[in-house]
C-alpha cells in the first residue's frame, strides 16, 4: 500500500520546498529528505532531471508515485495521510473551498506575484488567469478577515500553503501586509513545524553556501 512506503522529499532549504516539508512535519509521518544544493546548480544536472525535469522543487516520491508542483504534493499528502484532519473529505461540503484555495494558489497567487517581481504588465482582466491583482487579493482578503483560516475555524494543508507563501511574498514586498495577513501569518508561522524548518533552513543555506564558494574556489 503507497501510504506504507518511504517518502522521500526532493528539497532545497529557503524554497517553496519548505513548505511542503512542513507538511510531511504536520501530517507526522517520517521521511527522508534528497537536499540539492542549488547554490551549486544541482537542481540542473541530469540526476534531478530526471525526476523532475523541470528541475524544479519540491518533488515528492511516496514508494513508486512521485508527485511535483506545491499545489498537487499538497493535496496528495494530506488526502493519503488523513489523520490529523487536514483534508476535508471528498463528500466534505468544505472540500470544495479546500481545493479551490490550493488551486487558486498555483493557477493565480503565483502568476500574479511572478509578474508582479518581474515589473510585467498583465494584461486586460479576460487576458490575465488572475482577472487582476487588486480582485485576487481582496477575495483573499475577505477569505481572512472572516478567518481565522481559509475555511473558517478549521485549519487544513491550504492554510500551510498560503501562509508561508505570505510570509515570503509580504517579506519581499510583492504583496501588501494587510491586517487580517499579518494576523494570519503570525498564526500560521508560530507553529511548531515552520519553526523547525526555518531554523533547520537556515544551517543548511549556510553550508551550502560554503560549498558553492569551495567549489567555485576549486575551479
Ligand atoms: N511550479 C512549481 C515552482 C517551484 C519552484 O519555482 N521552485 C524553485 C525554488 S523556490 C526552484 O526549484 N528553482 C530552481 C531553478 O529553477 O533552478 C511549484 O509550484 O512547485
Amino acid at each position: 500500500m503507497t501510504k506504507d512506503q518511504p517518502i522521500t522529499l526532493y528539497y532545497s532549504p529557503q524554497t517553496r520546498a519548505a513548505g511542503a516539508r512542513v507538511l510531511l512535519e504536520e501530517l507526522k509521518v517520517p521521511y527522508q529528505l534528497h537536499v540539492l544544493n542549488m547554490k551549486a546548480g544541482e537542481q540542473r544536472q541530469p540526476a534531478y532531471l530526471a525526476v523532475n525535469p523541470l528541475g524544479k522543487v519540491p518533488a515528492v516520491r511516496v514508494g513508486e508515485t512521485l508527485v511535483t508542483e506545491q499545489g498537487g504534493i499538497y493535496l496528495y499528502l494530506a488526502d493519503l495521510f488523513p489523520e490529523p484532519g487536514l483534508a476535508p473529505a471528498l463528500t466534505d461540503p468544505e472540500r470544495g473551498a479546500y481545493v479551490r484555495w490550493l488551486f487558486i494558489y498555483g493557477s493565480c497567487f503565483e502568476p500574479a506575484v511572478v509578474d508582479r517581481y518581474m515589473k510585467r504588465e498583465p494584461g486586460s482582466m479576460n487576458e490575465t488567469p488572475y482577472a487582476s491583482y487588486d480582485a485576487l487579493i481582496d477575495m483573499l482578503d475577505d477569505a481572512l478577515k472572516a478567518g481565522p483560516y481559509l475555511l473558517g475555524d478549521r485549519l487544513t494543508a491550504a492554510d500551510l500553503l498560503w501562509g508561508i507563501a505570505l510570509h515570503w511574498t509580504t517579506m519581499i514586498g510583492l504583496v501588501e501586509a494587510r491586517p487580517a495577513f499579518q494576523a494570519y501569518m503570525e498564526r500560521i508561522n508560530s507553529r511548531a513545524s515552520i519553526q523547525k524548518v526555518m531554523a533547520e533552513d537556515a544551517a543548511m543555506v549556510a553550508g551550502h553556501e560554503a560549498a558553492a564558494a569551495r567549489m567555485k574556489a576549486a575551479s
